[in-house]
């Protein structure tokens, strides 16, 4: 008895100790992220900086879902530049929304002909592929047409709001690809910039101002107000916000809610609720070899003011606390990341995205795993190798912490030659974290599609 309270006590404080680590993704640069809810899962999309950018070099977007808020699936690109035929540059800061059974994502881009324009690509499943839905931008004012961002209100009315330095809206029609052009300029509504709505201008532009108003705003709908968030105070970015009891304004300055923190010079925001928390995602330049060109995304729980305004909100290495377990006696796929060291992932047409590059001292780190009383006993891994492949090590809540079984992977005869390979385990009980710990010689040693325990 008294041995089974310690042990119940300890794993308490296991699973109290299990914290998801910002950035959120660690194999790339990310930018720009759109949190959106679709059934139980929580996705979760972003820009793309390419390594070593000197300018916001991007060319696709990028997709990652939890149901935990600790461990983010990596699903690979679901879209690109290359889906669309009348662009040329600047996979800039988009958003996804879904509406009867389709996703929608409205992406800026400039044009073959160098104007930035909106463009809206869909498809069938939130994870894509995307393609293109018109074959042509939706909307363009040639006057700084980025950063999209799209809400569908409770009476149906889907509104598209962007733009920097001015901003704009359009009534988006039920189909999502089209817009009310009985309104505005041929439909775009362009939002008066006043000091009430958006602040006074603090001179810290790079080109003139009149208020706070950049770019990057984030539009939605909480307790009966509605909320433009957006990044403000020219370079480097806070993130302010103003709301509004009606959903084109007019619009109430409200504040600060991130201050200008690291050393990226954007900021961009993507509030969600998600199993009754509340979540802020930003970017900033905290991955090594981070900056305003090589930015990576983060996430903060925070609650709402009892009036519905926002607290202060501090950027921060910890994230948020999960909620939820890891069930890891189901597939679990091996781009299923808490944190990582030393590893990228890629993906083809055979296995989708797998896990790549994997060399001696890399590891995976999987948070707040639940092996039940019974525990584990069997480990199995689908795996790629041409050589020896090296072993995975199984380890508790450290990358050094109790090994419970290890997987000395055999050569499959290839990279691309895919094999479920296994090994026993043993000492894995309750919830702890679980690391995946790659050793062996020289030389990328395997690719990782998936794993899995059995009983
Ligand atoms: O990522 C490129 C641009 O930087 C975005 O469109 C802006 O919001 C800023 O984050």
């Amino acid at each position: 008895m008294k041995h089974q309270l310690l042990l119940s006590a300890a794993l308490a404080v296991v699973s109290f100790k299990c914290h998801a680590l910002n950035p959120v993704v660690q194999t790339l640069y990310t930018a720009d992220p759109a949190p959106m809810i679709y059934k139980d899962t929580l996705y979760l999309y972003t820009g793309h900086d390419e390594d070593k950018s000197k300018r916001y070099v991007m060319k696709d977007w990028r997709c990652y879902s939890t149901t935990d808020m600790a461990n983010w699936t990596d699903h690979g690109s679901p879209l690109s530049l290359k889906a669309f035929s009348w662009v040329k540059s600047d996979a800039w800061a988009g958003q996804c929304i879904e509406r009867n059974g389709k996703f929608f994502y409205y992406v800026p881009m400039i044009q073959t002909n160098g104007v930035g324009a909106i463009g809206v690509a869909v498809a069938d499943s939130p994870t894509g592929p995307f393609h293109d839905a018109l074959g042509h931008r939706l909307v363009t004012t040639g006057k700084g047409d980025i950063d999209p961002t799209v809400f569908i209100d409770d009476d149906g009315q889907a509104y598209l709001y962007w733009g920097n330095p001015h901003l704009f809206y359009v009534k988006l029609n039920q189909d999502m690809i089209s817009f009310d052009t009985t309104i505005g300029n041929q439909g775009v509504v362009e939002v008066p910039l006043t000091v009430d709505s958006f602040g006074r201008g603090n001179g810290r532009s790079w080109c003139p101002r009149d208020t706070l108003y950049e770019e990057g705003p984030w539009f939605y709908k909480q307790n009966g107000w509605y909320y433009l968030v957006y990044a403000a105070s020219g370079l480097p970015e806070n993130i302010c916000y103003a709301t509004s009891p009606n959903a084109t304004g007019p619009w109430t300055f409200k504040g600060v809610i991130i201050p200008t923190q690291g050393h990226s010079s954007t900021d961009h925001p993507g509030i969600m609720d998600y199993q009754g928390h509340s979540y802020f995602f930003y970017h900033n330049d905290a991955l090594p070899g981070g900056g305003s060109y090589t930015r990576s995304v983060c996430v903060e729980e925070f609650k709402y003011n009892a009036d519905g305004t926002f607290p202060t909100i501090n950027m921060t290495t910890n994230g948020p606390a999960p909620i939820g377990h890891l069930n890891p006696f189901v597939r679990t796929e091996a781009e299923t990341i808490a944190w990582e060291s030393g590893v990228k992932t890629t993906q083809n047409g055979d296995v989708g995205v797998y896990v790549t590059d994997i060399h001696n001292g890399a590891y995976i780190k999987v948070c707040a795993v639940e092996f039940g009383d019974k525990g584990a006993a069997k480990f199995l891994a689908s795996v790629a190798s041409a050589t020896k492949g090296g072993a995975i090590e199984l380890r508790l809540d450290s990358k050094t912490g109790p090994l419970i079984g290890a997987l000395k992977v055999k050569s499959t005869g290839g990279l691309d030659k895919w094999k479920t390979q296994s090994c026993r385990v043993k000492g894995a009980q309750g919830v702890h974290d679980l690391y995946l710990k790659f050793t062996g010689g020289d030389g990328p040693l395997l690719n990782f599609d998936w794993w899995k325990f059995e009983k």
